[in-house]
């Protein structure tokens, strides 16, 4: 196996500070620092998040491998820069108005980080205003809501009214998710797209961002 498979099979496994000695070495061998990022950072990130939707690896596994990727991406990041190496879209996140539920909501943020798309995230208790000024100040491609509970989904709709209504509503899609949140009623909302778990939010963004 090369450096670069080793680097996504330790980051599967949440071996953070193996994963950041391996980035490390890659670097010094002069190994392209988009080749490290793409080829292993995301490569594992992206097998874990396939891992995750078809209930094969769960919550814990995702968090130390997302651990591991942040690890690795930090050291990275300086190189990229160097390299011109551009974010691949941002996308702001947040849990809606009156809901302080974010465990979901930060699996949604960290397998969208190991995509390579930029995440401003905005926690949790988030009004449709503040949703919509961050997208507006980090020129989003992609708005996140999540939502936990029957009472704060209405909150989604909200959002969506807000953004699609504002002067960026047709550059800026939305997506939703959350327990009690289905496809149904993304459609009645006019949501653009609904994500049932973290792999496959960060699988329809990067179909937007294509
Ligand atoms: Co709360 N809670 N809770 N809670 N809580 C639920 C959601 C509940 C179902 C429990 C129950 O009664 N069985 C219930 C909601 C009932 C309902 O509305 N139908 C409930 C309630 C009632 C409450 C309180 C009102 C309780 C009270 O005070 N009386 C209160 C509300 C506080 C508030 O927010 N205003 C409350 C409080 C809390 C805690 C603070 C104690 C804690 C939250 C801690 C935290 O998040 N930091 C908590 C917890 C932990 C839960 C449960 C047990 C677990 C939620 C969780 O983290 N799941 C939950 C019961 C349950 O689900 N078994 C419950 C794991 C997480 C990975 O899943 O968040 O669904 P989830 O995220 C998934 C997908 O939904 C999706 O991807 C994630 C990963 O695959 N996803 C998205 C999520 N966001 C997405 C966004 C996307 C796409 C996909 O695109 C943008």
């Amino acid at each position: 196996m090369g450096i670069l498979d080793d680097i996504s099979a330790y980051l599967q496994s949440g071996r953070a500070k193996i994963v950041s000695d391996l980035v490390a070495k890659a670097l010094a061998e002069g190994v392209a620092p988009q080749s490290i990022l793409e080829d292993g950072l995301l490569k594992g990130m992206g097998i874990i998040g396939e891992k995750f939707k078809n209930n094969e690896v769960f919550v814990p596994e995702v968090l130390v491998a997302a651990r591991a990727m942040n690890k690795g991406a930090q050291l990275l990041k300086p190189a990229l820069a160097a390299d011109g190496v551009k974010a691949k879209g941002v996308a702001v996140i947040g849990t809606v108005a009156g809901d302080y539920h974010d465990i979901g909501k930060n699996l949604v943020r960290m397998m969208m980080e190991g995509r390579g798309i930029e995440m401003v995230d905005l926690g949790v208790d988030v009004s449709a205003q503040k949703f919509l000024d961050a997208a507006r100040e980090s020129n989003a491609n992609i708005v996140c809501c999540s939502a936990l509970l029957t009472t704060t989904m209405g909150e989604i709709k909200n959002v969506v009214d807000l953004v699609k209504g504002s002067d960026i509503g047709d550059k800026v899609a939305v997506m939703i998710g959350g327990a009690p949140v289905t496809q149904a009623y993304c459609d009645q909302i006019g949501a653009d797209c609904y994500a049932p778990d973290a792999g496959s939010a960060a699988e329809a963004a990067m179909r937007f961002l294509a």
